[in-house]
C-alpha cells in the first residue's frame, strides 16, 4: 500500500495530539481498514474530510484509514455511495466435532470471500440444543468451533466472528419471525422430519422451529450470500420466502439472501453408509472423519470405508461409497474427476482409499496445527467472541430498530 508509511506517521501523530480518551488502541497494522474514494466533486470531499475529523479517521489523498471497524461502518452507512459491500453470513452447530463434511461443504468455502465483503461467522449454540446437549461440553466446543474458522483461514480482523447466543437479538427476531412462518411449511422440512424420527424421545417445539431462528440469523445481517451445504437448501428457500413475506407486508425490510453451495462438495456422505450425510452426531465414529483426526485415525477410517464389489475406481451414482472417495480426494488435491479415474485405472480400493486417506490427512495437518496453538491462548478466543459479538449487535440492532418500528411495538 503506497500510502501506509504515510498514514502511519500520520496516525502516530495524531495519537500524540488526541485526548487520552479520544486515542486510538496502539497501532495494529492487521485492523487497519481502508476505503478508497475516486472520482468525487470537491464539495463531498470536503464532508468526508469532516467526517474523517470527528471519527479519527486518516485522510490520505485518495484513502481513508481507520482502526476501529464500527467508524468505517458507519462512514459507509452516511455516505452509502462508498463501500457497498455485500454481506456473508453462515454458522456451524457446536454440537460436536466439526467433520470433514462441515469442513469442505461450509466453512472452506467461508474463506473463499474476498475483503470486498462484509463476513460474519458465527458459532449457533442456539440451534445445537435443539438435540439434548451435554452442558460442559456445550460450554468448551464454541471456543474450539471459533478456534477452528480460525485455523482454517479466517482472520479474525476481517471476520465477525461470534457466538450466537451473545446476540440476544437472534432469539428475538426469531420469535418475531415465528409469528410470519406456517405451520405447514414448517412442517416439510427434511431436517426436522430426520431429526424428530433420530431423537424421538425429544421431539422439541425449537427442533420444528429451527428454521426460522436460521431465518433470523441471516436476515438479522441483511445477507445477501450464504455458504452452506446442500443439506441446508430447504432451510434457506424458507428464509427468502419469510423474507419476501415480510417485506409483502411491511415494505423492504430484509435483504433477500442468495444460497452459494459449492457444486463438488455440497454433501459429503458418511464412510460407513455412503448413502446419507457425514454427520458429526453420527454414534459410529468409522463413518466420520473428524477435523482434528490424527493421520493414522484419518487413514484408518478411510481404509475401512464403504466401497463395493466392482474393484473400478469411477464416479457414478449407482457407486456412491466410491464417488464419496472420489469427491473427497479431488477436494484435497484439485484433480478433476477424469485425472482421478486415470490415476487409479487398474489399482485395487486398497490403494485408492490409502491415497484419499493421505491426502486428506496431509490437507488438514496445518489446521490442527494451527488449532493447537489458537487453543493455547484462551484470552486472546474470548476477546475475539467478545469483539465479534459487540460488532454483531451493532448490526442486529440496526435491523431490530426497523423491524421494531414496521410492526408497531412501541419503543
Ligand atoms: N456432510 C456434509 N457435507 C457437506 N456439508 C455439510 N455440512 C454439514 N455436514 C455436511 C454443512 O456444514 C454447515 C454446518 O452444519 P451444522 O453444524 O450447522 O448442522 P448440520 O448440517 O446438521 O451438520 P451435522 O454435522 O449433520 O450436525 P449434526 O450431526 O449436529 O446434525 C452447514 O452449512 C451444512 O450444510
Amino acid at each position: 500500500m503506497p500510502f501506509f508509511s504515510h498514514f502511519c506517521r500520520q496516525l502516530q501523530n495524531k495519537v500524540a495530539a488526541a485526548p487520552k480518551e479520544n486515542r486510538f488502541p496502539a497501532l495494529d497494522k492487521r485492523k487497519v481498514r481502508v476505503i478508497m474514494i475516486k472520482n468525487e466533486n470537491t464539495a463531498k470531499r470536503r464532508s468526508y474530510a469532516a467526517f474523517a475529523e470527528i471519527f479519527h479517521f486518516v485522510f490520505v489523498e485518495n484513502h481513508l484509514f481507520s482502526q476501529k471497524p464500527l467508524y468505517f461502518e458507519l462512514f459507509k452507512e452516511t455516505f452509502p455511495m462508498i463501500g457497498d459491500m455485500k454481506t456473508v453470513l453462515s454458522g456451524v452447530q457446536p454440537s460436536g466435532n466439526l467433520t470433514i463434511g462441515n469442513y469442505l461443504g461450509a466453512i472452506r468455502n467461508f474463506t473463499a470471500f474476498p475483503d470486498e465483503y462484509k463476513r460474519f461467522y458465527c458459532v449457533v449454540d442456539l440451534h445445537a440444543i435443539t438435540v439434548r446437549q451435554v452442558p460442559a461440553e456445550l460450554r468448551r466446543r464454541p471456543y474450539e468451533t471459533l478456534a477452528l474458522y480460525m485455523a482454517c483461514g479466517l482472520d479474525e480482523t476481517k471476520n465477525t466472528l461470534f457466538v450466537q447466543s451473545h446476540v440476544p437479538a437472534h432469539a428475538e427476531l426469531g420469535w418475531i419471525l415465528d409469528c410470519y412462518t406456517m405451520f405447514g411449511e414448517l412442517s416439510r422440512m427434511t431436517q426436522f422430519k430426520d431429526k424428530s424420527s433420530k431423537h424421538s424421545e425429544n421431539v422439541n417445539a425449537g427442533l420444528f422451529t429451527y428454521p426460522t431462528l436460521m431465518a433470523s440469523d441471516i436476515l438479522l445481517y441483511q445477507t445477501d450470500v450464504v455458504p452452506v451445504g446442500i443439506d441446508q437448501k430447504q432451510h434457506l428457500e424458507l428464509a427468502r420466502n419469510i423474507a419476501e413475506r415480510f417485506n409483502q407486508v411491511y415494505g423492504d425490510t430484509f435483504t433477500v439472501p442468495d444460497g452459494y453451495i459449492s457444486k463438488d462438495t455440497m454433501k459429503i456422505m458418511s464412510l460407513a453408509e455412503p448413502t446419507a450425510k457425514m454427520s458429526k452426531s453420527d454414534p459410529n465414529p468409522n463413518a466420520v472423519v473428524y477435523i482434528l483426526d490424527s493421520k493414522d485415525d484419518i487413514i484408518r477410517k478411510f481404509k475401512k470405508a464403504v466401497t463395493d464389489s466392482e474393484a473400478e475406481v469411477r464416479f457414478s451414482e449407482d457407486k456412491p461409497g466410491v464417488s464419496n472417495l472420489i469427491t473427497i480426494y479431488r477436494a484435497f488435491t484439485g484433480k478433476s474427476v477424469e485425472e482421478v479415474e486415470a490415476e487409479f485405472r487398474g489399482c485395487g480400493y486398497g490403494d485408492f482409499k490409502l491415497a484419499v486417506g493421505e491426502a486428506c490427512a496431509d490437507g488438514l495437518a496445518p489446521v490442527r496445527d494451527e488449532f493447537a496453538r489458537l487453543m493455547a491462548d484462551k484470552a486472546h478466543l474470548e476477546a475475539v467472541m467478545k469483539a465479534g459479538a459487540d460488532e454483531a449487535a451493532y448490526y442486529a440492532r440496526k435491523t431490530m430498530s426497523k423491524v421494531r418500528r414496521k410492526i408497531g411495538f412501541v419503543n
